[in-house]
């Protein structure tokens, strides 16, 4: 398994944030959305507002409603939420294939080593600018670690913890931070004396096996922040794709080709993020008159590369590019195989060096986001 930074992302408060955004008038206030009191109803979530009072999921509205009186109580739209789930989900396929989607608003994505920080940022601007959700992203290099970091980084935050941090960081805090640890058996834990993740590590395990029993060795280890749980992929984009509407209809060919130029270093990116490389490249066309046509081309060797895939789409479009002007020009890289199933066929001199560009540029744009990297002809062009 190659090295990964890991990023778990968890949107604040989910469906009140859902409804506090559709419906500006509740901003700021308490909400709750769950079942009614009458129904003998229990909360779903609740807004940061309403958390202050004590409120929390799963707590009988009537008892939340007594705490916070003036929260405004509102029915779950489980339909409405799935749909929203759906576009977080499709905002997270733009930055890697590699997803496990844990629940309705949450999900761990895995992406290449070094750029999880600047991912996650990218990440929750995108969420905020598009969607207008508070999302809350913690990185790290495992699953465990990253699903901490979200938890201290919350609410609307970003935050790092390090395998190296542990000690100062994870130790001091209770020891319910680890997930699996309830309250019961916090409690149960502090009756011998254990209170903080730094104690539980500090144990005898015989200690700690009356409380936790045979799953004290796998906490000890947690909280040491080790964590060998496998990603697995319960859901694996099926492909990668970019497009792009123009605001006004284009006849330059020289327009089209250079927004295709950048859709395909763009793709060509997020393969590289997650590890995958694309067999088939697909063109779509919009024209004026609105008709759409998709041309695809299966490549004799999978590539990452965003400028190979980049060729692909410049050739199907002289193919297919009709009559001018054009509304909507987009590419989509499909057929995609993991590291493993990689050609085995050693690469050429030609394309050892064009790995080495697009490796550098990997590097900038780790270091200082995808703004940095433009090559002359999207300077050109850009808007
Ligand atoms: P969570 O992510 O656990 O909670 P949250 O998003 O509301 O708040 P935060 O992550 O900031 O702590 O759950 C996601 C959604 O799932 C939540 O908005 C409502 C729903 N849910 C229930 O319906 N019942 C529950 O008991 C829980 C925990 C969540
Ligand atoms: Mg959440």
């Amino acid at each position: 398994m190659k090295a990964r930074d890991i990023l778990h992302c968890d949107l604040d408060a989910f469906f009140a944030s859902v409804e506090q955004r559709d419906h500006p008038e509740y901003r700021g206030k308490p909400v709750i959305v769950g079942g009614s009191p009458e129904a003998r109803g229990v909360v779903a979530t609740c807004s940061y507002e309403t958390r202050r009072f004590g409120v929390h999921s799963a707590m009988p509205v009537r008892r939340a409603m007594k705490l916070c009186p003036e929260a405004v109580l509102l029915p779950v739209d489980f339909r409405r939420y799935r749909e929203v789930s759906g576009r977080v989900r499709r905002v997270w396929e733009r930055f890697t294939p590699e997803i496990e989607v844990v629940s309705i608003d949450e999900a761990y994505l895995a992406v290449e080593k070094g750029t999880g920080m600047v991912t996650a940022a990218e990440i929750r601007a995108v969420v905020s600018r598009e969607l207008n959700l508070p999302l809350s992203i913690g990185v790290s290099t495992n699953k465990l670690l990253a699903k901490i970091a979200c938890g201290l980084a919350k609410p609307n935050g970003l935050k790092a913890l390090w395998p190296a941090d542990v000690p100062e960081v994870l130790w001091p805090l209770p020891a319910d931070v680890l997930p699996g640890v309830g309250p019961k058996s916090a409690e149960r834990l502090a009756g011998v004396g254990v209170v903080t993740v730094g104690d539980l590590v500090a144990a005898p395990v015989e200690l700690l096996r009356g409380v936790l029993g045979n799953a004290s060795v796998a906490f000890q280890r947690y909280a040491q922040g080790l964590d060998t749980r496998e990603f697995t992929l319960v859901r694996r984009a099926r492909s990668v794709s970019e497009e792009t509407t123009f605001p006004q209809d284009v006849a330059d060919r020289d327009h089209i080709l250079a927004v295709l130029m950048t859709q395909a270093e763009e793709v060509g990116h997020r393969l590289r993020a997650g590890g995958a490389k694309a067999r088939t490249v697909t063109l779509k066309l919009r024209f004026a008159s609105f008709r759409t046509i998709t041309r695809s081309v299966t490549l004799f060797e999978a590539t990452d590369s965003g400028v190979a895939l980049y060729r692909a789409a410049c050739e199907l479009f002289d193919q297919h590019s009709g009559r001018p002007p054009w509304r909507l020009v987009g590419i989509k890289a499909s057929g995609l195989t993991a590291w493993e199933q990689l050609s085995l066929l050693p690469p050429s001199g030609a394309d050892e060096k064009l790995r080495r560009v697009e490796n550098a540029l990997d590097g900038l744009r780790a270091r200082y986001g995808r703004q940095v990297v433009f090559r002359a002809r999207r300077l050109m062009h850009r808007d």
